[in-house]
Order: structure tokens, then C-alpha cells, then sequence
């Protein structure tokens, strides 16, 4: 050991630049923070990937922001005119625009916008975030969640009443069988990446679905290359083998799905008490038994049915004689199952690629080496049919009856704390008002969301009504999403945007106020709970100021309480004292602020996770789902009231080969992309270290699908769509399917140190990925927008200039 490093002090801390946090143990020097190593003895700090182990660089970076900014010049100019400012003028210019755009035409007409939790230390601020919006009045919060949240949280709210696999968390330690769809943790979660190879090394499977062999697929015991949005029908065709050779957990099925309950045919719907008698309930439902040969009620309030030892029918017919006469009914489950009739092998490996025996033996292991747990992620988030791939995976995943089980997916117990999400400051009358919800009303506008096109709409057209502000607490909404022409024109109508961050991004260009916020290390900030594990989730952690801000930057906690302050919540904020607002939220937990100081690696709260809590009795009552009928639904009669497939039923991708053959021709490939482990979506491109490995933006492709285009690899190349094209130099990949290529999104910045260049995030230059991603055909349920699904065409720059 050196001396230097003996000097260093060495802090116990976690990575706050992404969703893994990664526990690590910090070295600080004569107030320089000087490295990031992991911490084995954190639930979560088993390995850090390059980015955190030079976080030292995004610190010191030469063009973080430090001094509040305002524009002098309009919006538009090319020159925005920065003048530095105080604090004290910039939060009193920002609270007095938003007061009177509150004032004049409403407190919904200001969006609130973050960067991802997941790609940044959005995480400490998040919930202060919501408090603050809420406590303004605006229903309205833009987090991406639309691209990456809604398949993982909300999607299978409706299928188990439950965030899932994202709430229910796979239990890596415990499973028998791991699968990752769409998820590819080695890049994007090291911490989940850790915890599987060690579940391997003690006999978990592992199952990888992907377009990419990336990767644990080198690991697993199958990988699946699905073709890039035809997910859906995998999932169906899966669930087809395991329901045809009787793969599945048939009393998991039986008591606690909603497959037995009967469906009417002539109308889809639930058959219920009141058909077979006006006086009957409306609310209780029916399902067959098969030893007495008729329809025996189920009432949701009670969790159980009429009959105790009825022997409930999984599949068939029946004749039900209803007060208007007899119709015919069909358990959901039978319904269920001969949708995925339609989906044999055979079918299966037409639409997806995936071989008939893969099909075949992934059913088998998914059936024998239980219990299974499962993740999936941004392969699967942003897709036209995002939603009800999501439900068909969790209707795959109910087939297995490992929900909430010891190695399945399961609701961790978490430490006691204060909901501080202000969610009673928001009144009724004004969440009716969030954005999306008319023309979505299951969507994410449902869970406090509101997707970015939603946003420009309302700046833009003023439908539903006008948003005129915007308050953005990081995030990249140029770059990150699609339509960016049209996100630059909203931005720049927009009466007043303020825009926290560490850097000058494309998007943050356009606001009237730029405000700097400390990195995670300059900054305190309070994780209740790890997540991953019960392990992990029992750790409360206090994360250090490791050194002093940069400039004049302030924690996102501190703007948000600073904020509120001149706004006049002062009363709901402590008076802007956060400690005693870090005391309020603690106080359940039994855990005291005090001894998370004395204790930087964190404090441990006992906890003992509960299994399948679904079985767990009130009153002789099972606790049962949070759906309507308290049952896993396979079939939803939600989605059938507004008009979705009550079933998942299989959507071919909207920009797909299938379903554009018109396109075809012209666009033969389908392009997709996936994260780069360098880089956090479109961060980092400035820091050395970084750039270094990886200089240019790379789109991935087979070399015989280069060799018909002429391409070499390392070529710049054009990535065209029907909607536009973007730079990119070629790699060669030759585990891709000939006809897929997988681009980068995220490039921008430049990195003078190296002197790797900036990249115009639009025009004919630009290598803004998301520029070529049209907007017009989008997941109906959701709004998620196809960035992993779309028809393309691949040319040589050099030739197309010519
Ligand atoms: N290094 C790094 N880490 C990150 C981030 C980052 O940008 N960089 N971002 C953070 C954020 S915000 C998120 S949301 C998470 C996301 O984490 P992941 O979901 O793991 O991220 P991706 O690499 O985008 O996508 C996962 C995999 O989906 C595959 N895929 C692409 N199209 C399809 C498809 O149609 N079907 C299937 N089955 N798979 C497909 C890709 O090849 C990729 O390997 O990562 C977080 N962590
Ligand atoms: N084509 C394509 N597009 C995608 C994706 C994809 O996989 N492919 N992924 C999508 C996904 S999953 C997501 S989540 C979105 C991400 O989109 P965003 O959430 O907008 O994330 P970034 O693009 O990384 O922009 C983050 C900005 O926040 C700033 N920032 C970082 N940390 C902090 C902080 O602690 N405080 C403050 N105030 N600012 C901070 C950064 O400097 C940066 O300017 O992109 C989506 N777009
Ligand atoms: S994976 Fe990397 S960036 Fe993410 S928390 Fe861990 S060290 Fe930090
Ligand atoms: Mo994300």
C-alpha cells in the first residue's frame, strides 16, 4: 500500500449513478474524493463496473455546471446568452413564474420532469420531488415512465394487483431457475449480475431472452434470440407447452387465478350472480363444478366459493341456464388456453425465430427447475405492444405458482418510514386533470404518470388544455425520446422551464433558468432498504457528503426544500429543514438519523420475509390479490370495458416487418438497441476514462448483413428509418440475426480531453438514435414508443454522400 492510499480516508458509502447502488467504500484525500471501490461486506457492493470506479472524474469534470444561470437571449437564438446569478435571485425568479402560471391558469399547467432513478441519484430526491409537485398542485410528472417502468411496475398491476417482477423482486439466492427477459443486468444492474452467477454456482438455471447474445446469455442454459418485439408471442407459446403437457401448478391455478371463473360468450364478461338471478349479486362471480354439475358462486369480499369441496372445471363448455335464458360459458382458463393454442412451437418459431425444441425444452426447465424467479426490463418496456407482452409473461409466470414463493418473485418486507410523497396535498378534482388520462385510461397516467408526448401535446396543440411550465430535476427529454423535433419545439414554446443538472444537455439548452446540483458525492442521501434481497432491503444507509459541492451546486434535496420554501409550503417541507424531514421519514423505522451519521455503511432493521402472503387469513378471509376479483386475473374484464384484449393476446410490432410489408423493401432490417455498460443513457460521454474504450456511437450488425451493403467494420454508417437517420459506425455482431441491428442512444457530448467530438443531437450530422423512432405508433394501453422494434435500412456514409 502506498502511502497516498494510506493517507486517504476510506469511507463506506454506495453508488448512487444507477439503479444497482452499488455498496463501495469511498477514498477521500485533503478533501478530493480519489476513488470508488466495492464493499463485499454491502448486500449490494459485490463488484462496481467502470463507471463508478472513476466517479472521480464526473466530480471534477471541467464543464459541470456551478453557478445558478439565466438566459438573456430567446429561446431558439444559438446563443442563449448564460449570466451567472444568485441563488437567491434564481429561486425567486423560478417561485415567482410558477406562482403566477399557477395563479393564471392553474397549478396542472406546470409539468414536473425527472431523469431516471434508474440512470441517476435521482433516487435520493425522487419522493421530494412528488411532494413538492404535489404540494404545487400539478397532477402532472413526466419520469420516463412510459420506456421504463411500465412493463416492470404496472403493466401486471392489472394481471396480480402488484408490481411485478419489479415490487416483486426475483429471489435470486433461492431460485431454482432464473429467467431474464429482456434484461441484461451485467450492464445495467451489476448488483443482479453478482447475485446470479452465485446463484448459478449453487444450481440455478438460468434462461436468457434476447435479440443479443450479451451478457449472462454466454452463462445461461438457454438463450433465446427472439426476434426484437415478437416477445408476446413467445411468452404464449411457452405458456401453450406448459398448459398442453401439464407443466403448470394446476391448484395454484385453481384457487388462486381467476381461470375457473366462467366467461359469458355472448358478451365477454364475467358471468355473475344477477344473470342467473335478478336478485343475485352483482358482484359475486361463477365457476363450474364439476361434481354437481352446475354453476357455484365466488364472492371476491369473502375470497371463497359457495361450496367448499366443489370440484372447480379448468376447462370446457357449459350451458348456464341465466335468468334471460341459457348461455354458453367458458372457464377463463379454457379461454386463456386456447389462445395460446393458437401459439404451438411451430408458430412460435415462424413469428419469433426461436427453434421448436428451444420453445419445448425452455416450458421443461421453466416447469422442473422451480422455483423460478424472473426479471425483464427495457427489452420488453419499449415495444407498440408493450403491455400485454408484460401480461403474457405474468400469465407464464402465474402458470409456474411461484409468485410470492421462497426463490419465485417476492414482496420483500422493507423497513417502516414515513410516506412522504405528499399524496394528500393533491386533490381528487385535480388528478382527474393528469395528462393522458382521457386518452388512456388505464395508462400510466392512472399511476401519477405522464408520458413526454403527452407533454408536447399539451405545450404544443393545448390539448387537453395548455401546460406553459416546466420544472426538470435532471433528464435529457431531447435525446432520451422520441420525437425530438417536435420535443425541441415544445420546449421552446414553454412560458417558463427551469432545469436542475451536473452538465449543459441539449434539452436543458432551451430553459429560461439552469440550476447546478451536486453529484451524489458531494451530497447526503438517505436509502432506505436495497432492494434486491431481505438482505439487502434491511440496510437503512445515510450516504456521506464525501467532499464539498463543486461551485455553488446543491443536492436535489436541497433545491427541492429551497424551492418549496418561496413557494410558501414552507409548513409542508419543516421549514426547509431537512434533517427534521429525514426525522419524520425515519421514525417508524425505529432507526435514528444520529446513528446513521455515527454509521456510514448503514444500520440493519430486522426483518422476516413472508411467503405467498396471498394465503394469509383476516377473519377466516385470504388476503387474496389486489385485483377484482382478489384472484391473479388472466382475463381482465378492465381491459375488456375499455376496449384492450381482455386476454394478452400477441400484437405484432406496429414498425415491424409483418405488419409493414409496405415498408419493407425499402426498410428490410429491424433495428433495436440496447444500453452500453460505459455509459448511463446519455451521460458520461464527457468523462475520459470512459470515451476511451468506447469513442463512437456503435450500432451493432451481422457481418453478413454488412457484407451486402458493402460495409466494413468500424465504417460510419447511416441508420434510416421512414422517419429520419442518424450516424452510427458499423460493429460486427455474429450472433445477431442477420435481419436485426442494435444501435446506442444517448450521444451528444463531447470530451475535449480526448478530443472525441460532440455530436449535434439534430440534423444531418446528428447521432441522436431516438431522432429516427416515429411517434405516431405507439403501445395503446401505455404510450410506450417502439425504440425496440423498428424497420430499418443500414448505408455506408461514404456512399450516400456521393
Ligand atoms: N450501464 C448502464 N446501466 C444502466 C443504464 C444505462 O444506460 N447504462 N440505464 C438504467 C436504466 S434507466 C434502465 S431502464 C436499466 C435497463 O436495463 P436493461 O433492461 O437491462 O437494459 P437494456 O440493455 O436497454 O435492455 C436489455 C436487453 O434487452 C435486449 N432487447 C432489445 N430488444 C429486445 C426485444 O425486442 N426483446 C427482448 N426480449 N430483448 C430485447 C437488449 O439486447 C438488451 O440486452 O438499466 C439501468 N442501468
Ligand atoms: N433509444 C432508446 N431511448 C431510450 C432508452 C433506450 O434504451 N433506447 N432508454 C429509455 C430509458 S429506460 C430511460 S429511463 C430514459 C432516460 O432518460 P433520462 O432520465 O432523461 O436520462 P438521461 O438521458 O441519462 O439524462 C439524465 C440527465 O440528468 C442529469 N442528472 C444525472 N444525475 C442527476 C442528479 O442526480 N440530479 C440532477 N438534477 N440531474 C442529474 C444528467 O446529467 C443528464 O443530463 O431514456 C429512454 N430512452
Ligand atoms: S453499476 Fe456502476 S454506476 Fe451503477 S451503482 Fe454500481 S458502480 Fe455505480
Ligand atoms: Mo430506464
Amino acid at each position: 500500500m502506498s502511502a497516498d492510499t494510506q493517507q486517504a480516508e476510506q469511507v463506506p458509502s454506495f453508488c448512487a449513478l444507477c439503479v444497482s447502488r452499488c455498496g463501495a467504500i469511498a477514498s477521500v484525500e485533503d478533501g478530493r474524493f480519489t476513488a470508488l471501490k466495492p464493499d463485499p461486506s454491502h448486500p449490494t457492493g459485490q463488484a462496481l463496473c467502470i463507471k463508478g470506479k472513476v466517479a472521480p472524474e464526473l466530480v471534477y469534470h471541467p464543464d459541470r455546471l456551478l453557478y445558478p444561470m439565466k438566459r438573456t437571449r430567446p429561446k431558439g437564438d444559438a446563443d442563449p446568452g448564460w449570466q451567472r446569478i444568485s441563488w437567491d435571485e434564481a429561486l425567486d425568479t423560478v417561485a415567482k413564474k410558477l406562482t403566477a402560471l399557477s395563479d393564471r391558469h392553474g397549478p396542472e399547467t406546470v409539468v414536473f420532469n425527472t431523469a431516471s432513478p434508474s440512470t441517476s441519484a435521482l433516487s435520493d430526491s425522487m419522493a421530494w420531488v412528488r411532494r413538492l409537485r404535489k404540494a404545487f398542485g400539478s397532477p402532472n410528472q413526466s419520469v420516463s415512465m412510459e420506456l421504463c417502468g411500465w412493463g416492470r411496475y404496472l403493466a401486471n398491476i392489472y394481471s396480480f394487483g402488484a408490481g411485478l417482477p419489479a415490487d416483486c423482486m426475483p429471489d435470486l439466492e433461492n431460485a431454482g431457475c432464473i429467467l431474464f427477459w429482456g434484461y441484461n443486468p451485467t450492464v445495467s444492474r451489476i448488483a443482479h449480475a453478482t447475485a446470479t452467477v452465485a446463484a448459478q454456482k449453487s444450481g440455478a438455471r438460468l434462461i436468457v431472452i434476447d435479440p443479443r447474445f450479451a451478457g449472462l446469455a454466454r452463462r445461461a442454459d438457454h438463450w433465446l434470440r427472439v426476434r426484437p418485439g415478437s416477445d408476446g408471442a413467445l411468452a404464449l407459446g411457452l405458456a401453450h407447452v406448459m398448459i398442453d403437457r401439464g407443466w403448470y401448478d394446476e391448484s395454484f391455478v385453481r384457487d388462486w387465478t381467476n381461470g375457473p371463473l366462467l366467461i359469458r360468450s355472448d358478451s365477454g364478461r364475467f358471468l355473475r350472480g344477477q344473470d342467473l338471478d335478478p336478485s343475485g349479486s352483482p358482484d359475486s362471480y361463477l365457476a363450474w363444478d364439476e361434481t354437481a354439475g352446475r354453476a357455484v358462486a365466488y364472492t371476491p369480499d369473502l375470497g371463497s366459493y359457495a361450496a367448499d369441496n366443489a370440484e372447480l372445471a379448468l376447462f370446457g363448455s357449459f350451458e348456464v341456464e341465466t335468468a334471460q335464458g341459457p348461455v354458453t360459458c367458458r372457464p377463463a382458463f379454457q379461454l386463456t388456453a386456447e389462445l395460446c393454442g393458437r401459439y404451438d412451437p411451430q408458430e412460435v418459431e415462424r413469428l419469433t425465430g426461436v427453434e421448436v425444441d428451444k420453445v419445448v425444452e425452455t416450458a421443461n426447465m421453466l416447469w422442473e427447475s422451480r422455483p423460478v424467479a424472473y426479471m425483464a426490463w427495457s427489452g420488453l418496456e419499449q415495444q407498440s405492444n408493450a403491455t400485454q407482452i408484460a401480461r403474457a409473461i405474468g400469465l407464464v409466470y402465474a402458470l409456474t405458482g411461484d409468485f410470492d414463493a421462497k426463490g419465485g418473485n417476492v414482496l420483500f418486507p422493507a423497513a417502516l418510514s414515513a410516506n412522504i410523497q405528499g399524496d394528500e396535498m393533491l386533490s381528487g378534482e385535480q388528478r382527474a386533470k393528469t395528462l393522458g388520462l382521457a386518452d388512456r385510461p388505464l395508462g400510466p397516467s392512472r399511476f401519477d404518470h405522464v408520458t413526454s408526448a403527452d407533454t408536447y401535446r399539451a405545450i404544443l396543440d393545448h390539448q387537453p388544455y395548455a401546460v406553459r411550465g416546466l420544472v426538470s430535476f435532471g433528464s435529457n427529454l431531447l435525446v432520451a425520446h422520441a420525437d425530438g423535433e417536435r420535443g425541441r419545439e415544445a420546449l421552446r414554446a414553454l412560458e417558463f422551464h427551469v432545469h436542475v443538472d451536473l452538465f449543459m444537455n441539449p434539452s436543458a439548452e432551451t430553459a429560461d433558468i439552469v440550476l447546478p446540483a451536486t453529484s451524489p458525492f458531494e451530497s447526503e442521501g438517505l436509502k432506505i432498504g436495497f432492494e434486491t434481497s431481505e438482505t439487502a432491503n434491511s440496510l437503512i444507509q445515510l450516504r456521506k457528503k464525501l467532499v464539498e459541492p463543486r461551485g455553488e451546486a446543491r443536492s436535489d434535496v436541497q433545491i427541492v426544500f429551497d424551492l418549496a420554501c418561496r413557494l410558501g409550503f414552507g409548513s409542508a417541507f419543516w421549514d426547509g429543514d431537512i434533517d427534521a424531514a429525514y426525522r419524520h421519514q425515519l421514525a417508524p423505522s425505529g432507526v435514528s438519523l444520529e446513528s446513521l451519521r455515527e454509521n456510514p455503511a448503514g444500520v440493519r432493521v430486522p426483518l422476516q420475509t413472508r411467503h405467498k402472503k396471498y394465503t394469509e387469513r383476516t377473519e377466516n378471509v385470504a388476503r387474496g390479490f389486489a385485483t377484482p376479483s382478489r384472484k391473479v386475473e388472466f382475463y381482465s374484464e378492465v381491459f375488456l370495458e375499455q376496449g384492450y384484449p381482455p386476454l394478452p393476446d400477441y400484437e405484432e410490432p406496429l414498425v415491424g416487418p409483418h405488419s409493414r410489408p409496405d415498408l419493407a423493401a425499402r426498410y428490410p432490417l429491424i433495428l433495436t438497441c440496447a444500453k452500453d455498460s460505459l455509459y448511463c443513457e446519455s451521460q458520461h460521454r464527457g468523462l475520459p476514462s470512459l470515451r476511451r474504450r468506447a469513442p463512437d456511437p456503435q450500432v451493432d450488425l451481422h457481418p453478413a448483413a454488412a457484407a451486402a451493403r458493402a460495409i466494413e467494420a468500424g465504417d460510419w454508417v447511416l441508420i434510416e428509418t421512414p422517419n429520419g437517420r442518424v450516424r452510427a459506425r458499423a460493429r460486427f455482431d455474429e450472433a445477431l440475426d442477420p435481419d436485426v441491428v442494435c444501435g446506442q442512444h444517448g450521444w451528444w457530448q463531447a470530451c475535449p480531453e480526448i478530443d472525441a467530438p460532440g455530436f449535434a443531437p439534430f440534423g444531418p450530422d446528428s447521432a441522436n438514435f431516438n431522432l429516427v423512432i416515429g411517434h405516431d405508433h405507439i403501445d395503446p394501453v401505455s404510450g410506450s414508443v417502439p425504440l425496440r422494434a423498428y424497420v430499418c435500412e443500414i448505408k455506408r456514409l461514404e456512399a450516400e454522400r456521393e
